[in-house]
């Protein structure tokens, strides 16, 4: 099959495209031109790289979307990309809402026009349960999310719905929760712990400043999630779905397994700076993946502990290559 994937160069990307390649599909996927050339997250990879066909557009230029349906022609579409940095869409929240709400808007309508019989992937996001009601969140659960990222992501899920009940087109929204793994980008908190611990470790670094480090995130490993997005499209009807571990654990742990497990302790190097705060913080996240369990026979694979010593080991083998 055609696959075509939106936020090719992201983490999610990275893990969605080797995983696609695997199964025997043919990936093609849209970059921003940007003046270094980079390929983001690929870029640890330049074999997958030379096995993926890429195309310049944006997702906010709606003809540049238009060319390269027309031209890829997909079966099935994964729209990953997104302003993805909660931080970052209160101090870019127009940036935030175009890329997030009309990008996703711009893919839908290319997809509708040039491949209506084709299935579209959303990249939807627990941040849209923000100040949580329930314990633990499910598909029903109340969504009342707390930046200007989360509004975004609610709005373009229920575009998705909308379009899917409108015109009858195979469109599934995953509702995933935070999932990490060695190609994090660095500003996110897990790989900015990782990354920090294994500079330490090295003598590379001496400390580490960190924003909240009660909040409380259910935390997956990447190459999971992906899996999880596949077997949406592979569903014999479109649908939502929470894609979660059903464990949650605060940054503060998170701190304490990374260093712990280079033999470090953490106080030694681990303060708060108060620019880390957020001026509406989502203070806890856990969810509930049953639907997913039982409709898509989707499971995790990756504990935490596992997960974040993935995370330093990887860090710090590439450091000292
Ligand atoms: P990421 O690493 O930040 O990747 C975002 C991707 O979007 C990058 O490839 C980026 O390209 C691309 N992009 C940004 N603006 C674009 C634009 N205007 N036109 C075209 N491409 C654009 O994010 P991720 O962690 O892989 O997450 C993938 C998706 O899942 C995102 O939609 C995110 O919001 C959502 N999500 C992620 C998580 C998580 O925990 N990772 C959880 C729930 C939902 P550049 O390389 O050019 O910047
Ligand atoms: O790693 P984070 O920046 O991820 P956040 O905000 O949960 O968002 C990620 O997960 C969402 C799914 O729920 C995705 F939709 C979104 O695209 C992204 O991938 O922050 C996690 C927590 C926050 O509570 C933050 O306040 O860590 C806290 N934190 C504490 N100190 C910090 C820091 N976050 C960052 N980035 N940097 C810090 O120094």
């Amino acid at each position: 099959m055609k696959i075509l994937i939106s936020g090719i160069t992201g983490q999610d990307g990275y893990h969605l495209s080797k995983m696609l390649l695997d199964e025997g599909h043919s990936v093609h996927g849209i970059v921003r031109r940007n003046s270094q050339k980079t390929y983001g997250a690929l870029e640890y990879d330049r074999e997958l790289i030379n096995k993926l066909e890429f195309y310049y557009g944006d997702v906010t230029d709606k003809s540049s979307l238009d060319l390269i349906f027309k031209t890829v022609k997909p079966d099935m579409v994964f729209h990953l990309a997104a302003q993805s940095f909660v931080q970052e869409s209160w101090s870019n929240p127009e940036v935030t809402y175009d890329v997030n709400i009309k990008g996703t808007l711009n893919m839908l309508n290319s997809f509708r026009e040039y491949t209506p019989e084709a299935r579209f992937y959303n990249a939807c996001s627990s941040e849209v349960y923000g100040k949580v009601s329930d314990d633990i969140q499910n598909e029903e659960s109340r969504m009342w999310p707390r930046s200007p990222y989360g509004i975004s992501k609610l709005a373009a899920m229920w575009t998705c719905i909308n379009y899917r009940e409108s015109y009858n087109l195979f469109v599934s929204n995953g509702i995933l929760f935070n999932h990490e793994s060695p190609f994090r980008g660095v500003e996110f908190v897990t790989r900015k712990i990782s990354l920090a611990a294994a500079r330490i470790k090295l003598g590379l670094q001496d400390e580490l400043k960190l924003g909240n480090m009660d909040a409380m995130r259910d935390w997956g490993y990447a190459g999971d999630y992906v899996r999880a997005m596949y077997m949406m499209l592979q569903a014999n009807e479109p649908d939502d779905f929470v894609v979660a571990t059903g464990e949650s654990h605060s940054v503060q742990d998170f701190v304490e397994a990374a260093f712990g497990y280079l033999d470090l302790d953490y106080k030694q190097y681990v303060s708060t700076d108060p620019k880390y705060l957020r001026p509406a913080e989502v203070q806890y996240l856990r969810g509930d993946a049953s639907k997913a369990k039982e409709k898509l026979g989707w499971k995790p694979s990756i504990t935490f502990k596992g997960l974040v010593e993935l995370m330093v080991k990887t860090d710090l083998e590439r450091l000292s290559d």
